[in-house]
């Protein structure tokens, strides 16, 4: 499958959103790093028409908004089949995903 490349800046939330949902995936990405969030050209936003990040291009197809970045993202990669935790952070950290502590009643700090 072809590896999606996500175009954003560090400090977005909505672009960070999008990067927890792979992590949690599992899925290798390609993050190209927008030049500014004050760029006047669709160009500087992967072409997203909104000139907004974050913007994910996958097999020729360009997804914007990041709610729609996570469905597509939800739908193209099956969360049953991906582990819950990255391999390079399970020797480390205890095997459960954000959604089995909500499940079990964690709330962050
Ligand atoms: N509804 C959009 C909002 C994206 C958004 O507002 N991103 C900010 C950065 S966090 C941005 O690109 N701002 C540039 C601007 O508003 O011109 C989404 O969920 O992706």
């Amino acid at each position: 499958m072809d590896k999606p490349t996500l175009h954003g800046t560090p400090l977005s939330h909505f672009t960070r959103k999008i990067r927890i949902l792979l992590a949690e995936l599992c899925v290798d990405f390609d993050f190209v790093r927008a030049s500014s969030v004050l760029a006047i050209s669709q160009a500087s936003y992967a072409d997203n028409p909104l000139m907004r990040v974050p913007t994910l291009v996958h097999a020729g197809t360009t997804v914007i908004d990041s709610e729609h970045i996570a469905r597509y993202l939800v739908a193209t990669y099956d969360p049953k089949e991906t582990s819950a935790v990255r391999p390079s952070v399970a020797s480390t950290a205890p095997a459960i995903s954000l959604a089995e502590a909500a499940a079990a009643g964690w709330k962050p700090a």
